[in-house]
């Protein structure tokens, strides 16, 4: 399978991430965000669903998301900056869907994704990761609705799919896209993606520079 970047939006976006990329800061709170000053494209899913591979795949970074968010850090939101000057921003968002989370995680973790989704101009685009191998939770589909609701518009973004068989990533992807036609924030779209083997990847990277940068 060739990979790599084709289009010449593909090469663009790559030659992009091939300069500056690094790691800004950790927000536990809204205040401690930079100020809104370049688009901003956030990543959302559950726990392990591939956030931090997905991050280092699209800036080509081995080891950039996992390296610079310590364990502690998992319910912050993580600001990664892409080029020099500063072109926009990558935010991992904390992860969700912890099967034993107190109630009192449960809410802050709410109660920062939702005042960050609602009340950043900057805000471009999201990613909503999805599990190839489980499809949409309910966790998942309150993510979905929250964006819906803040009217933020978002890409579903299918990860690890060089772990399932071709036959039911189709199918998965076919379920995934019935259900985003019924949330008006999402795109039409489904990403199929495998940080492990760069399917989707160069594709996606370029769709993200293009939301972030098309006025
Ligand atoms: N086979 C495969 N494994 C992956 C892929 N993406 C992530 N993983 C694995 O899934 C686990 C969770 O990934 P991570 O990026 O840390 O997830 P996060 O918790 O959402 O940030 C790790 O063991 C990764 O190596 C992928 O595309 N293919
Ligand atoms: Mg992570």
């Amino acid at each position: 399978m060739d990979t790599g970047p084709q289009t010449q939006e593909e090469i663009a976006a790559a030659r992009m991430v091939s300069g500056r990329v690094e790691f800004l800061l950790s927000a536990p709170q809204l205040k401690f965000l930079p100020e809104p000053t370049v688009p901003e494209i956030a990543l959302a899913g559950r726990s392990n669903v591939g956030k931090s591979s997905l991050l280092n795949a699209l800036t080509m970074r081995k080891g950039i998301a996992r390296a610079s968010v310590t364990p502690g850090r998992t319910q912050e939101l993580n600001i990664f900056e892409v080029g020099a000057p500063t072109q926009f921003r990558l935010v991992d968002m904390p992860g969700y869907g912890f099967a034993k989370a107190p109630k009192s995680v449960v809410e802050k973790w709410q109660n920062l994704v939702r005042t960050y989704l609602r009340g950043r101009p900057v805000l471009a685009r999201t990613l909503v990761l999805v599990d190839s191998r489980h499809g949409l939770k309910d966790t998942d589909r309150a993510m979905m609705k929250m964006l819906d609701e803040a009217a933020v518009g978002y890409r579903i973004v299918l990860t690890k799919s060089d772990k399932i068989k071709a036959s039911a990533l189709a199918q998965t992807a076919e379920a995934v896209a019935a259900e985003a036609k019924k949330h008006p924030a999402a795109f039409p779209e489904i990403h199929l993606t495998s940080a492990e083997k760069g399917q989707g990847i160069a594709a996606l990277r370029a769709a993200v520079v293009a939301d972030a940068l098309t006025p």
